[in-house]
């Protein structure tokens, strides 16, 4: 099944929050932010400001009628900063204006004054001064400490991965509007409809039914609209409540760029031990996670990568450690992989690193080492139908893994100036939310009387197909045509409190739920088309439009069975409830079984690189992915070459600078560069493991989301291959990303 936004996509059609109709006089809100990274605010002059052409008010915290408290997990981050400032770009007060330009021009004339102090942006840094966002955490398995003993080799290094801008298309934005009685209906551009919803409520001072939040599509999230689409709606719904006029606010690249959060940077050390015969013995690791300013998700995230600091290996002795580091940069957030990429990525420098110093390839290491079905997660969980063996061998043969290596070392020794690299990548990424009791969903679903079916769930569609997923679990249990199905907007008034869509499990969740509803109606159904031909309900079955009794085609209709079901008082209309079973995790001991499953695959990577400019390209990305029972083989591949192509981005050109004093540096398109068309690998291949996918996972469709993120990688690892045939000397750095100016100094340098 195709896409069903496909169209309405190329065509413009397709309503975005930001293209929603605005009513006559609606106003307009352009955010106020700090200048500075750290500091104490001495005075703010809005006297110029209010006398501006269009302005309406200016709001700041003292407006707040119920609490100035926006934080997600933990209640340290303000709605609008009151007498500090923690960041540059964190909001002051908010202009209101008859026009976005005319806030925009007001803004100009706002004067504040800053006592400034010291700025941290360094993790490390911040850590030796005690400030931490949060305390740290440590997963272990075995005993490292008597582990280091029996290995035959031990490699200490370190290993740095920078941030990522989300660059959604849609900026973050939301459209306010008051209605009767102080309740307000919110449009946002949101992952997580019933976290506005609540903050909204905390914020106003008024209770959760008053707000109604209905999202229809975002234009790409990637997490960075899973907890930081909430502050902007929230003070849209502010201003609207306020002023009792329909508020519009709409980020600006620029603003959006430097106001919100990104990936967090990761600045790690690792220690790496292994046998005569390359089995990982013992692996340690340190994280500093940069938080920002705030703890936004960081303690999600911060477990995610303890959770995945083995990668897709089993190690019998681990100790890892990480620490939420607070730093005067905007608070980091949810981004594609939710910290696992980094951890992963460390987890492969010191593969790398053990492979370097060993003399021998890296993937002698990875392939020894991959995990076993009953062999234990540090966090405790066994895994069960770990496909990373059969993933890691269908590479190397369907690819010719050890032909392309031989062709690269002949096309190396025989060039002088181009070289050629090539890296493999295992992965195994958790499905569920690490947060066990974020893990469920509800679905509602209405048949009208004439047959058509309308649905809502919590799941938001952000280009992912989500919304195609549901309407062909929906399709295939009525067996009716999707043309018959309609999938509603998200509204928190039809579907309460859900998750945000985000932990790759937005299908699956929201799809098992959908499962639920849909079968319930069905049950009753063939209770009535039971009745209707005198027969039981068991042998009663739908297909294709139609109604089976046995093997034999009834002659009642899908519509008919429909109309005389409601004339007979049958209930067309059913809401589901899904929660994830067997999931738990402890955190006073950290162990558990804290995913539904685990989605595996191997990437290969092959590089070209100029030595006499640093220019590099990707010549091949080639995958054996485990999509269990592919439901949906064009999303699931969309999705699969989308997330490389973002996690190549993140380990090359992808480049987050901040200056010294908090500035960010990388702030709008000429600067921080994402690939384009010319910087797509010239062959994408994906091979699917031919393996069915669990029962926790929609039609046995395995996730698809992050997973494929982190085949990324092997990038890395295959133009630090490439660099060293040109120069053996280079020492190999873990410091993503390897941008080409990086590449150049490691060519000609130590
Ligand atoms: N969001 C979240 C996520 O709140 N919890 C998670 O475990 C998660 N994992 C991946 C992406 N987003
Ligand atoms: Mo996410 S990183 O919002 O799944």
């Amino acid at each position: 099944m195709k896409n069903i936004d496909s169209i309405g996509h190329v065509t413009g059609r397709s309503v975005f929050t930001d293209d929603i109709p605005l009513t006559n006089g609606t106003l307009f809100g352009v955010v106020v932010a700090s200048g500075i990274a750290h500091g104490a605010i001495k005075s703010i002059d809005f006297s110029q400001a209010l006398e501006m052409p269009g302005v309406v008010r200016i709001l700041t915290c003292t407006d707040i009628p119920g609490e100035n408290q926006i934080g997600g997990i933990l209640p340290d981050e303000t709605l609008f900063a009151e007498k500090e400032v923690h960041f540059i770009g964190q909001p002051i007060a908010l202009i209101i204006a008859d026009s976005e330009f005319n806030a925009r021009r007001a803004r100009k004339k706002i004067h504040i004054e800053y006592d400034e102090f010291e700025a941290v942006t360094d993790p490390r840094v911040a850590k030796e001064k005690g400030l931490l966002l949060f305390p740290p955490r440590t997963f272990a398995l075995g005993n490292v400490a008597e582990a280091w003993q029996k290995c035959n080799y031990i490699f200490e290094g370190s290993a740095d991965s920078g941030s990522q801008e989300h660059l959604y298309l849609e900026t973050q934005n939301a459209y306010a509007v008051p209605a009767e009685n102080g309740t307000l209906k919110v449009y946002s551009s949101t992952q997580g409809p019933a976290i506005v919803q609540k903050t909204i409520a905390g914020v106003l001072g008024i209770p959760m039914n008053h707000i109604e939040v209905d999202v229809r599509r975002l234009g790409g999230a990637f997490g960075g609209k899973e907890d930081q689409a909430t502050a902007w709606s929230t003070m849209a719904a502010l201003a609207a409540h306020l002023l009792q006029k329909p508020v519009k606010l709409s980020l600006s690249r620029h603003d959006d760029i430097v106001m919100t959060g990104k990936r967090h940077p990761y600045s790690s050390d690792f220690r790496i031990g292994l046998s005569e015969d390359l089995k990982i013995l013992a692996y340690e690791a340190t994280f500093y996670q940069n938080g920002g300013a705030a703890a936004d998700l960081s303690p999600a995230i911060m477990e995610r990568t303890l959770f995945h600091a083995t990668n897709s290996y089993f190690v019998p002795n681990v100790k890892a450690t990480a620490y939420s580091c607070k730093t005067n940069l905007p608070p980091f957030t949810a981004f594609r992989g939710f910290g696992a990429p980094q951890a992963m990525f460390v987890m492969e420098s010191a593969i790398a690193f053990a492979a370097k110093n060993l003399g021998i390839p890296a993937w002698k290491i990875q392939q020894k080492n991959l995990i076993r079905d009953e062999d234990a997660f540090p966090y405790g969980q066994v895994a069960q139908q770990a496909h990373a063996r059969e993933c890691w061998d269908e590479a190397i043969s369907q690819f010719d893994v050890a032909g392309k290596l031989k062709e690269i070392a002949e096309f190396n020794s025989a060039t002088a100036f181009t070289k050629k690299g090539l890296a493999l990548m295992p992965v195994c990424f958790g499905i569920s939310f690490t947060n066990t009791a974020m893990n469920q969903a509800r679905a509602l679903v209405h048949i009208y009387q004439d047959g058509s079916i309308g649905i809502s769930t919590g799941a938001i569609e952000m280009g992912q197909g989500v919304n195609t997923k549901l309407k062909q679990v929906a399709a295939g249990i009525f067996s009716v045509s999707p043309s018959r199905i309609r999938i509603e907007s998200t509204n928190t008034s039809r579907v309460a409190n859900t998750s945000p869509t985000a932990a790759s499990s937005g299908a699956d969740l929201n799809g098992k739920a959908l499962q639920i509803a849909c079968g319930e109606i069905l049950d009753r159904l063939k209770e009535s088309a039971a009745q209707m031909c005198n027969t039981e309900k068991e042998k009663i079955s739908l297909q294709d439009e139609k109604v089976y009794s046995g093997s034999t085609d009834t002659g009642i209709s899908w519509e008919e069975l429909i109309t005389t079901s409601f004339r007979k008082r049958i209930s067309l209309s059913q809401s589901g409830h899904y929660a994830t079973p067997h999931i738990h995790f402890d955190k006073s001991t950290e162990k558990g079984h804290p995913f539904a499953y685990h989605v595996y695959g191997t990437a290969a990577i092959t590089v070209t690189l100029d030595c006499l400019r640093g220019r590099y390209w990707v010549d091949s990305v080639q995958v054996v992915h485990d999509f269990g029972n592919d439901m949906n083989p064009d999303i699931n591949l969309g999705q699969l070459e989308g997330a490389i192509m973002q996690g190549i981005g993140w380990m090359t050109m992808e480049e987050i600078r901040y200056s010294e004093k908090g500035r960010l540096l990388s702030d709008s398109l000429s600067t921080y560069k994402v690939p384009d068309i010319y910087s797509t690998p010239k062959i994408v291949e994906c091979k699917t493991l031919d393996k069915p996918g669990p029962e926790q996972a929609i039609m046995r469709s395995k996730a698809i989301g992050e997973p494929p993120f982190m085949y990324g990688i092997a990038v890395y690892f295959a133009l630090q291959e490439a660099i060293r045939a040109f120069n053996p000397a280079y020492s190999g750095r873990y410091d993503a990303p390897l941008t080409p100016e990086k590449v150049l100094m490691a060519l000609y340098n130590r």
